[in-house]
């Protein structure tokens, strides 16, 4: 069977734009006073889930049905109340309905919603929507990655910067939501290596950062403002969509650890490594065994 992925793509386009808006709106209403949609219903602590990010799945999930009732669904929220996520070849659409809640809550503007598509188990259709900021990045499977559907990534055409080593690299990581001993302190290890001075080639990394959202995280790798992601503890539902736009845009996305070249990526895996483009596939092989040495094993 052959499928239309551009058709998957603008549909899954246009849920990212209406579940946008939900997001927008409940935003828009918190700042103005009006509504309350920011309630916390499960407040852990490190994994926040809120009323909107559980409408917002409802909604998707409901469009997908309606639309495509052969086709599966893998949710966060659905997930979260129990479901098991069935994985077979049968196209299966992977739904994040905000990534970065953390950043929702505290009102902070790096929210994404991410809505990828696999077929055969492969990642073939990706859009992530960041409504607060207007930057809504999408691919396809052999058709490319796109800022705003017109801006082709990674940016910096027609030809990335050469990667150098590690050393000119900026490192997108996270603290994630395992705050347990042996995982916060393996991450921080490893943060201190990647900049701690002299390390690489001499020297420290250009810097670490941050957003609070891994999708969004994987779309700087994808425009290439970025150069390098690694996060252990994230789920299939935050890396889906933004693995075909970064592997869309000329990047590499390694999932698991220590592995000696791009294997087919194993989404379920809760490591993923990803290079940005570069001339040179070997540049980018080069950076990813620079962080497998550092990477340590965890979980
Ligand atoms: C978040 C991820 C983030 C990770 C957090 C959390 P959520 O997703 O995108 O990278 O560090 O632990 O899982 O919970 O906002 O959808």
């Amino acid at each position: 069977e052959t499928h239309d992925l551009t058709e998957f793509l603008s549909f899954a386009i246009t849920l990212a734009q209406e579940a946008g808006k939900m997001i927008k709106d409940a935003t828009e209403n918190r700042m103005s006073g009006t509504g309350n949609q920011f309630l916390v219903k499960y407040d852990n602590p490190t994994d926040l889930v809120t009323e909107t990010d559980q409408a917002v799945e409802k909604y998707i999930k409901k469009r997908l049905a309606e639309t495509y009732p052969d086709h599966r669904f893998i949710g966060e929220e659905t997930m979260a109340e129990g479901v098991d996520a069935v994985f077979t070849d049968e196209p299966t659409w992977i739904v994040d309905p905000i990534d970065g809640t953390t950043n929702f809550v505290h009102g902070h503007p790096f929210v994404a919603v991410s809505i990828g598509l696999t077929i055969g188990k492969e990642p073939v259709v990706g859009v992530v929507y960041c409504p607060l900021m207007n930057e809504l990045f999408s691919a396809a499977k052999g058709h490319g990655a796109f800022l705003n559907q017109s801006i082709r990534l990674p940016f910096f055409q027609p030809t990335p910067p050469p990667l150098g080593d590690l050393s000119q690299c900026v490192v997108a990581t996270e603290a994630g939501s395992d705050r347990s001993p042996e995982v916060i302190d393996k991450k921080i290890e490893t943060i201190h290596t990647i900049l701690k001075q002299k390390q690489h080639n001499g020297k420290e990394a250009h810097s670490i950062r941050c957003t609070g959202s891994a999708a969004i995280n994987l779309c700087t790798v994808a425009k290439g403002v970025v150069d390098v992601y690694w996060e252990v503890g994230c789920w299939e539902w935050d890396v889906v969509a933004a693995i075909v736009i970064v592997r869309e845009s000329g990047g590499i996305v390694v999932t698991g650890s220590h592995q000696p070249d791009p294997a087919p990526v194993n989404i379920f895996s809760r490591k993923y490594l990803a290079i940005r483009a570069a001339q040179d596939e070997n540049s980018q092989l080069n950076v990813a065994q620079q962080m497998w040495d550092i990477i340590p094993e965890i979980t």
